[in-house]
This record gives structure tokens, C-alpha cells and sequence, in this order.
């Protein structure tokens, strides 16, 4: 079971590089990886759990953060309309993008990141992604809003970018043309 023990944080180097793709068919062992990943995620938002062992409740975890490099996500959060979106992806790709951003009205956080970081983190409002399941089957996903920040965050990690790469360092609030900001 993953615990914030295994979770890397920033300075790490893991955190900055670009994570290799997964081998389709996955291997048993990836596939156990990436349900850890998810069991981390579920496991921090159940209070009970989360008290227990000291998790920081995330709605998503990438494989580089247990200094796995390797292109594996996972994501549990519920949408505006309360939709639960549950995803444990390999070798995730947007495909496609809409012009206009989103940003979350908060900024972001991240587990690998101890301290807050203020400012607008400008991401697309809506991403097409291309991706494998757990069981290695084809899967394109259409998100908007809330669910396409956190899959953004997610494949950055993939790609060594952290959250505040995004932040504009003069002023993090400035507005953001085009781009719709999403409430928490
Ligand atoms: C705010 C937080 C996250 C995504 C988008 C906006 C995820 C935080 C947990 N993680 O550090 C996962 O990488
Ligand atoms: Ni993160």
C-alpha cells in the first residue's frame, strides 16, 4: 500500500523527467503498479483511511510521484454534475485541445509539492485523450472543466512539469484570456 512515504517531492529528479511508455500488452507487474496508484487515491479520500495512515487526500496520482518512471495515471474525482469519474490509464495522450483554457479559481497543489503555491494555472477547457486501460484495452476520453485540469496535471507529471511551470512568475493572478475559471 502506498503511503506519503513513497510519495516524491520536489527537488527529486524523478519529478523532471519524461517517463517511458508502457509496454501494451501490460506486464502483471504494471498493472499492480497502476492499481496502487489508484488504491492510494481511493484510499486518501476515505476519512477513516486517510486519518489512519496519514494520507494527504489527492484526486489523482501519477507513477513518477513513487519515483516509477513510468507513463501511468490514475484519477478518482467527481465532476460538476457529480459524476465520478474513475480512470487508471496507461501511456495517456491528448490527442486534441480546445482553444479556450480553464483554471481553477484556487490554484493548484499537488502531493509531491510541501508548501502552497498561489496563482492561475492555465490549462485547456477541453482535452480528447488517447489512452489504455488497466487491461489494456483502447480508450479515448472527451473531458471539460475540472476533470480536464486534473488530467492535465496528471500527464504533466509524465513529462516533468510541475503545476507552477504554468504560473506566471511577474503576476500569478493576471487574467487569463480566454479561459473559463472553474470553482472548486
Ligand atoms: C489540483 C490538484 C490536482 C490536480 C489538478 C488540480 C491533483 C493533486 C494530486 N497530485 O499531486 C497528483 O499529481
Ligand atoms: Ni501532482
Amino acid at each position: 500500500m502506498i503511503t506519503m512515504q513513497d510519495i516524491i517531492r520536489e527537488g527529486h529528479p524523478t519529478l523532471r523527467k519524461r517517463a517511458e511508455e508502457v509496454q501494451i500488452p501490460p506486464s502483471k507487474e504494471d498493472q499492480e503498479i497502476l492499481k496502487s496508484l489508484m488504491e492510494y487515491v481511493q484510499n486518501s479520500q476515505d476519512p477513516v483511511k486517510a486519518e489512519k495512515y496519514g494520507l494527504r487526500p489527492g484526486v489523482g496520482l501519477a507513477a513518477p510521484q513513487i519515483n516509477i518512471s513510468k507513463r501511468m495515471i490514475a484519477i478518482h474525482a467527481t465532476d460538476d454534475k457529480n459524476k465520478l469519474h474513475s480512470y487508471s490509464l496507461f501511456n495517456p495522450k491528448i490527442i486534441s485541445h480546445s482553444v479556450q483554457k480553464a483554471y481553477l479559481s484556487t490554484g493548484e497543489g499537488c502531493l509531491s509539492v510541501d508548501r502552497a503555491i498561489p496563482g492561475y494555472v492555465p490549462r485547456y477547457n477541453k482535452v480528447k485523450v488517447h489512452a489504455y486501460t488497466l487491461e489494456g484495452e483502447e480508450i479515448t476520453l472527451r473531458l471539460s472543466g475540472m476533470m480536464a485540469i486534473i488530467i492535465q496535471h496528471e500527464i504533466d507529471h509524465l513529462n516533468g512539469v510541475m503545476f507552477y511551470d504554468h504560473i506566471n512568475p511577474k503576476d500569478p493572478f493576471a487574467h487569463l484570456d480566454n479561459a473559463v475559471a472553474i470553482e472548486k
